[in-house]
């Protein structure tokens, strides 16, 4: 019988080999992709976010183990598409209009990824025209923003303000170096988190 804690234990490690053998002998052995995926790869990411949020690994750690789970979700979301497995919700993300960076806001979409949520990523400088198609056309339950630069924050808002024009009922959180809760509150955002590992904890409850 596949051995779905020395999965979690391979993705807490990062250990993409081991991840990707365990996950292959699971399915093989007939364990449904649901069972690996909520007993396996999400155990696995749950443990990593907290001991992140605790300080007691740091991002290279965090990007390794999402780098296992990444391979291991490639063998299982074909099974999952065919078991009917709906994710979590439907989460889009991206760095806000004239902004480069990415590492922040990669690690929260790997981590929300990690907990069973569908990532729409559209990557960096996204305009406010673009979240609000984007998330009309891919309905989500939740809109992110990330930004690291102080003179482009106000394209949150921007965008905030576009999404609730345009009838957009989706959750909005925010989040990147220079955010902060009291702006977050000032905005009208629903969530904020200073990381990724909050950043999920934050987004389960507003799909509970
Ligand atoms: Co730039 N940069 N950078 N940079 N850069 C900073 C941000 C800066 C603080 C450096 C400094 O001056 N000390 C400064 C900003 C100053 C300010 O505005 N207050 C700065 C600047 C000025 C610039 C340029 C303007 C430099 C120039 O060209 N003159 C330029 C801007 C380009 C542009 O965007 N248009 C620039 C360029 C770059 C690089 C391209 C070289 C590179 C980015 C590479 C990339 O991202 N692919 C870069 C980098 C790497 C940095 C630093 C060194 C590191 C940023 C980072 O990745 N941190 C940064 C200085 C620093 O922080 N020490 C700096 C790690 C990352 C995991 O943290 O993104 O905060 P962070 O994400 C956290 C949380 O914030 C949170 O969770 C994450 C993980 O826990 N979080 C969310 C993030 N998004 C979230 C969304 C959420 C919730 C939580 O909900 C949706």
């Amino acid at each position: 019988m596949a051995d779905l804690k020395a999965l979690a234990e391979a993705i807490i490690k990062g250990d993409q080999n081991a991840a990707v053998d365990i996950t292959r002998a699971a399915l093989d052995e007939g364990t449904s992709a649901e069972s690996v995926l909520d007993n396996g790869l999400i155990a696995g990411m749950d443990v990593v976010g907290a001991r992140f949020k605790k300080n007691e690994i740091y991002i290279p750690e965090v990007l390794i183990a999402a780098r296992a789970m990444k391979m291991s979700m490639e063998i299982l979301e074909p099974e999952l598409a065919k078991a009917g497995v709906k994710p979590v919700g439907k989460f889009l993300i991206g760095t806000v209009q004239g902004d480069l960076h990415d590492i922040g806001k990669n690690l929260v979409a790997m981590m929300l990824k990690g907990a069973g949520f569908e990532v729409v990523d559209l990557g960096v400088d996204v305009g406010p025209e673009k979240f609000v198609e984007q998330a009309k056309a891919a309905d989500v339950q939740l809109v992110g923003m990330s930004t690291l630069l102080t003179t482009t924050m106000p394209g949150i808002e921007k965008t905030l303000k576009a999404l609730k024009a345009a009838g957009v009922s989706a959750k909005i959180m925010i989040g990147g170096a220079p955010v902060t809760q009291a702006y977050a509150d000032r905005i009208g955002a629903d969530g904020y988190s200073p990381d990724a590992a909050s950043a999920v904890d934050i987004a389960k409850t507003f799909v509970a």
